[in-house]
């Protein structure tokens, strides 16, 4: 590390409250279990509340723990008011929203309501019959005209399911189709149904009279479809993409407007609402955040996280820094002092960030914080997800049998098995991009099963978890986890990180991220080199600044970045 102690201290106050504030995710079947059933629980996050505590993060938002059949982990909800028993309970989930609010931190919890599980009483019931009391809770269609129902090609349009496959699934009791646009065990509620969102929002408000601090909400920007759900262009899967018909629907604003009037507005807490929107253009994620007329607090956007697939994340394509250093720098002009973006490198959905965009070998450490400190750095609200801040990184997964994650796994089926894909490619694809590297459980001692469970782990263990641990790195100076201590506590001191306006420096340059942040006056200057040699760099902006962190031990030599260095400057 080098000039990052002691940690800046301060507190600013902004409001919005969520300006200065840092997120941490917990994806719970894979960060601590307590009752040795090999899945982390409710009991395993209040164990290791110290943890993230000391990392200074002011909110916890909280994958599923909803009853679930678990075909998406948690994604399926079959009951959206009560805790899944592998989890815990709903007493659990009071003691720790009362743990959290005692440190001073926040609980935002998941919103799953573009979809519930084939197993909710709602499709239960909606499934049989088109005169039940939840008939229209679906989206339901006939059988292409001219076909028979069920046999190929009849499915109501050529959509392709996220996870592979048709988004149609077909029921003979009701002699009609439903849609899914992830699993088949996902259908999709029928947001045009004035009944499924009061029936929402009843359930919304619930919870945050339980005391939970607002929702992340999941693929929200789906819900309004264009009701004559289109066929869509046919890609390399063979279905076709019914994104246009989906990502932006209609009447997306009015539903969130309605939210808003309905769950948050007569309740008097500041709750945190971030739209996760796959596909969102800058400008429509500026509409949904703008601070007078926008509907939701942050958005949650996959512009840079899509930039490696070509067409589909399966098909890689290489990038650079530059794509990189673009793609955040377009979002926060787009969105300015009005709309507000979340940053973030890693998720449930993610591979870890130091193996695909870091060097998590040679530079493993040097990457690992340079990642940390541009992400960090720039405007917008930080995501920690669990693991990222020891610097945990992909697992090389050898075999298809070490998976579990259902999007690689029906990916793996089809593209092997109809497509006629060679094995071994469609292997390297998912151990370069798979969900599940992000899935295996928390590193936290170098013991048997890294700490995570005493029994056997639903998913393996990284074996890096011999030297990469939390309890290797919570008491060093040096380790990533006290860099990403450093960065929190900048962002809640120092008004220019919390606050500063955003200019790109040296957009063009191949191997040098830079950056300046302004507020009132006052100024920092990033500057990361984000290859494995030395670059000379002369940054005129740097003029007038002292130099407050670097990620190496000492300040080095003016004018020349070494492999990953990542420098912070202030007026
Ligand atoms: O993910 C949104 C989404 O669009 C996913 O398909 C995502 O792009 C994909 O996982 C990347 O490979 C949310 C959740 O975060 C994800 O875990 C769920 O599977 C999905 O919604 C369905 O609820």
């Amino acid at each position: 590390m080098g000039l990052s102690s002691p940690l800046p201290a301060g507190r600013l106050t902004t409001d919005p409250w969520w300006r200065s504030a840092v997120v941490y995710q917990v994806y719970p079947r894979s960060f601590a279990d307590a009752d040795g059933d090999g899945i982390g629980d409710l009991r395993g996050i209040l164990d290791h509340l110290d943890h993230i505590a000391d990392l200074g993060v002011d909110v916890v938002w909280l994958s599923p723990v909803y009853r679930s059949p678990q075909d998406d982990n948690g994604y399926d909800i079959s009951d959206y008011q009560d805790i899944d028993p592998m989890f815990g309970t709903l007493r659990d989930l009071d003691d720790l929203i009362a743990a959290l609010h005692e440190r001073g931190m926040r609980l935002v919890m998941d919103l799953v309501v573009n979809h519930t599980s084939d197993e909710h009483p709602w499709f239960e019931e909606s499934r049989q019959g088109r005169d039940t009391a939840t008939a229209d809770w679906y989206i339901w269609r006939d059988p292409r005209p001219g076909f028979e129902g069920g046999t190929p090609g009849a499915e109501p349009n050529n959509w392709g399911s996220f996870f592979s496959g048709s988004a149609w699934q077909w029921v003979p009791e009701r002699g009609q189709y439903y849609l899914h646009l992830f699993s088949r065990k996902q259908p999709d509620l029928n947001w045009e149904n004035p009944e499924v969102r009061s029936a929402v929002f009843r359930m919304m408000g619930w919870w945050l009279d339980r005391g939970i601090d607002g929702f992340r909400m999941d693929v929200v920007n789906f819900l309004s479809k264009d009701p004559e759900l289109p066929d869509g262009e046919v890609g390399p899967s063979g279905w076709g993409d019914g994104f246009p018909y989906f990502s932006y629907g209609p009447r997306i604003h009015d539903h969130l407007a309605e939210m808003r009037r309905e769950v948050f507005d007569p309740r008097p807490g500041t709750y945190l609402t971030v739209g996760e929107m796959p596909g969102v253009t800058p400008e429509q994620g500026l509409r949904f955040t703008d601070s007078e007329t926008g509907q939701l607090d942050m958005v949650f956007q996959f512009e840079h996280v899509s930039l490696d697939g070509e067409g589909s994340k399966w098909v890689h394509r290489p990038i650079t820094v530059v794509d990189l250093k673009r793609s955040l720098a377009r979002w926060q002009d787009a969105l300015g002092t009005r709309g507000w973006n979340s940053l973030y490198w890693n998720n449930h959905d993610q591979p870890r960030v130091v193996s695909r965009w870091g060097d998590d070998g040679r530079f493993w450490y040097e990457s690992a914080t340079a990642l940390a400190t541009v992400l960090h750095l720039h405007r917008g609200t930080p995501y920690v997800y669990q693991g990222e801040e020891l610097g945990m990184t992909n697992v090389d997964f050898q075999d298809i049998r070490e998976f579990r994650d259902i999007e690689s796994l029906n990916y793996y089926d089809a593209a092997v098995n109809q497509l006629g894909l060679d094995p071994d490619t469609v292997l390297a694809a998912m151990r370069r991009i798979s969900r599940d590297n992000a899935r295996a459980p928390m590193q936290w001692t170098d013991g048997e099963q890294a700490g995570f469970t005493s029994g056997r782990p639903w998913i393996d263990v990284n074996p890096n978890h011999s030297w990469l641990n939390a309890a290797a790195q919570r008491d060093d100076p040096t380790s990533v986890y006290a860099h990403y201590r450093m960065l929190i506590a900048l962002r809640h001191s120092d008004p220019v990180v919390a606050l500063g306006q955003f200019r790109l420096l040296l957009p063009e340059h191949p191997a040098i991220w830079a950056f300046e942040r302004e507020h009132e006056g006052a100024r920092a200057v990033v500057a990361a080199n984000f290859t494995s040699e030395d670059v000379e760099l002369a940054l005129p902006e740097t003029e007038g600044t002292r130099l407050l962190s670097t990620n190496y031990p000492d300040e080095g030599t003016p004018g020349l970045l070494r492999p990953w260095e990542a420098r912070i400057h202030r007026t």
